[in-house]
């Protein structure tokens, strides 16, 4: 008790330096616009922010608020804007998840977020309307301690470095295919990028991809990561905003020393490849220790899906006597073994929270959802259904809905809490089973809730695989109480789940046939999604959505509401 109360203590601390600090407010204004871009040499047609794919990068201290002006100059597609790993505290309106939080912002039109970035970290932000993160509009969200406080860790200098996917069909051919009665797949990606950047070869494409593929466009190429000066330590904040694709990411030569993930300062960790997982974010401490008289690959790899069909990702660790574009003299890494599910699982179990650093979760929980994934063919449609629910986002908002009271537009008996764990056999899910509708779990306000996600091997569709699953929480941190391999037991995996230092995080990835454990605290009233970060997924219906107090949230912003059954009504 007095240990907690001390760590109480530190946190108040922090919070209030950071209370009596000026806060500022950061005006951005950003035009979405198609273009056509050759991020990996191939061209097509990218959604991006004032021509740029990925965005800007934010940056803000604790305590202040941003403001993004989005005008959609998409002339025939909507748009809505997630901020990652933003809690939204007092603002839920400003989410930017189209179908939970708001209507989508159409052709023509401006819609301005504002919040409060309450907390220091490594964040993001992309497209959170169908599947349209896939066509680039993404970007970083850094947040610096105020003036004045000291992080537990020291650093010369910071760079980013942003982990994605690209393939060169058009999101447009992919979200048809997952959504045709028939089910195309549009494969594995054909590039890894890093910093937006990678190089598909172009003499693997018939006629060299014709017009539309070229390896000496200036956009594309591998790109210079950083220019290090011998002995100085860098701090590297990766984010992941891949699509479909589990990474590891490594710098030849180099270890990289983990010291905070989703903004929670983890104890150091060494690693050697960082396994890193869509919607994730992890400060890893790199000192530039190596010969300075060459420059070394960065690398990010394709892990637990076939790597074969996708370009590795590759950039350019530079020491500053050399030209920063210089290739390496090595051959890049090979990245580690792409079916090596243990070692994964062993490197999430590594991460604990710094000690004083992080609330110590609450002893107990007051609900518990066991929530299993499953693939089904659900009224001729391929789906990810959890409990045997695919969720489909409704025409109004699920927020304005609640709080105008339209009951029709949302299932008013909720999904099922749990599935029959006792009997079912993850290894064979039954083949037929399931409804695609808009579920919620109504929570009450403050409780704490103990997540368990349950992984299957999907043997119902025919096939003997298990895939991993980032799962995501809008609107709240949690706290990770432990990963493990089979099925969750209750009873006996109950009492195995660390109670003494579990990082918080709010991306936490399921690993093939296992489960992962979460606790949270019901306490930001509003209507939040938790669900898997690839993007294909949520597409075919991996999610849930929670409300918890939305009897509190004050009057809804006009500029919210405005479709679905609120639609041609002025406000
Ligand atoms: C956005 O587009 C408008 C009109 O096309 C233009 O005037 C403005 O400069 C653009 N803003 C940015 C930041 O590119
Ligand atoms: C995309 O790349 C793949 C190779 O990975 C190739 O087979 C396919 O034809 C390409 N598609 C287009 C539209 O160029
Ligand atoms: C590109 O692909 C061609 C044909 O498969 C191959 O001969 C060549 O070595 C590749 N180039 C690079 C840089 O990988
Ligand atoms: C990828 O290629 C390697 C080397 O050719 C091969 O051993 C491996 O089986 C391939 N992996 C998959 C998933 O096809
Ligand atoms: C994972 O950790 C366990 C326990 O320390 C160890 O026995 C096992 O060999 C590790 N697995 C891998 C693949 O490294
Ligand atoms: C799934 O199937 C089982 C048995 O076939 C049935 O008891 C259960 O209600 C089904 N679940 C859903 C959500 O349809
Ligand atoms: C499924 O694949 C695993 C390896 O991933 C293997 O150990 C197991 O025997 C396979 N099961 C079947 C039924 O083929
Ligand atoms: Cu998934």
């Amino acid at each position: 008790m007095r240990m907690a109360a001390a760590r109480a203590a530190v946190l108040l601390m922090a919070w209030l330096c950071a209370a009596v600090a000026e806060a500022k407010t950061h005006h951005h204004t950003w035009n979405i616009s198609y273009q056509y871009k050759s991020l990996d040499c191939f061209e097509k047609l990218a959604v991006t922010i004032n021509g740029e794919s990925p965005g800007p990068t934010i940056r803000a201290t604790q305590g202040d608020t941003v403001v993004v002006t989005v005008h959609n100059k998409l002339e025939t597609e909507n748009t809505a804007i997630h901020w990652h790993g933003i809690r939204q505290h007092n603002s839920p309106w400003a989410d930017g998840t189209a179908g939970v939080t708001q209507c989508p912002i159409l052709p023509g039109e401006t819609f301005t977020y504002r919040f409060v970035v309450d907390r220091p970290g490594t964040y993001m932000y992309h497209a959170h309307y169908g599947m349209q993160r896939v066509a680039g509009l993404d970007g970083m969200l850094i947040v610096s301690v105020p003036e004045g406080v000291v992080e537990p860790f020291v650093y010369d200098a910071e760079h980013t470095v942003l982990l994605m996917d690209w393939w060169n069909k058009t999101v447009y051919d992919q979200a048809v295919g997952l959504s045709s009665p028939s089910f195309k797949f549009v494969g594995e990606p054909q590039s890894l990028l890093i910093n937006g950047k990678g190089v598909f070869n172009c003499s693997r494409l018939g006629n060299g991809g014709g017009g539309a593929c070229s390896m000496t466009r200036p956009e594309c190429g591998w790109p210079t990561l950083f220019t290090a000066v011998p002995g100085r330590t860098y701090r590297l904040r990766i984010g992941s905003l891949t699509s479909l694709s589990s990474l590891s990411f490594e710098i030849e030569g180099h270890t990289m020393t983990v010291v905070e993930a989703d903004g929670y300062y983890v104890r150091p960790t060494v690693v050697k490849n960082l396994f890193i997982y869509s919607g994730e974010t992890y400060s890893v401490l790199v000192t530039a220790d190596q010969d300075p008289s060459r420059n070394y690959w960065a690398a990010s790899h394709i892990v637990s899906r076939d790597p074969n069909k996708t370009a590795p990702g590759r950039a350019i660790f530079s020491y500053a006597r050399n030209d920063p574009r210089a290739l390496p003299p090595t051959t890049p890494p090979a990245g580690p073994a792409w079916d090596d599910t243990g070692s994964r699982i062993n490197q999430s179990n590594l991460f604990v929270a710094l000690p004083g650093h992080v609330e110590p979760p609450p002893a107990r929980a007051d609900r518990r959802l066991l929530l299993l994934n499953t693939q089904n063919w659900i009224g001729g449609h391929l789906k990810w259904a959890i409990n045997g629910v695919s969720l489909s986002f409704p025409a109004t908002p699920y927020l304005v809905a609640m709080k105008q009271g339209l009951r029709s537009e949302f299932d008013q008996i909720p999904p099922p809490d749990s599935y029959d764990y006792k009997n079912y056999d993850i290894s064979r899910p039954p083949v037929t089973n399931g409804t695609v509708s808009h579920p919620v779990y109504r929570l009450a306000i403050g409780s704490v809730v103990d997540l368990v996600l349950q992984n299957t091997i999907q043997s119902n569709l025919g096939f003997n695989v298990s895939h991993t699953h980032p799962w995501h929480l809008h609107g709240h941190d949690m706290w990770v109480l432990g990963y493990g391999e089979g099925k969750f037991d209750p009873e006996a995996d109950g009492g195995k789940l660390n109670m003494r230092n579990p990082v918080m995080k709010n991306t936490v990835v399921l690993h093939p046939q296992g489960w992962t454990a979460v606790r949270f605290r019901a306490d930001n009233p509003g209507v939040w999604l938790f669900h898997c970060h690839l993007e294909s997924h949520v597409y075919m219906g991996m999610g849930v959505v929670f409300e918890a107090g939305v009897e509190l949230v004050p009057r809804l912003p006009a500029s919210i509401i405005g479709c679905g059954r609120t639609k041609g009504h002025h406000y």
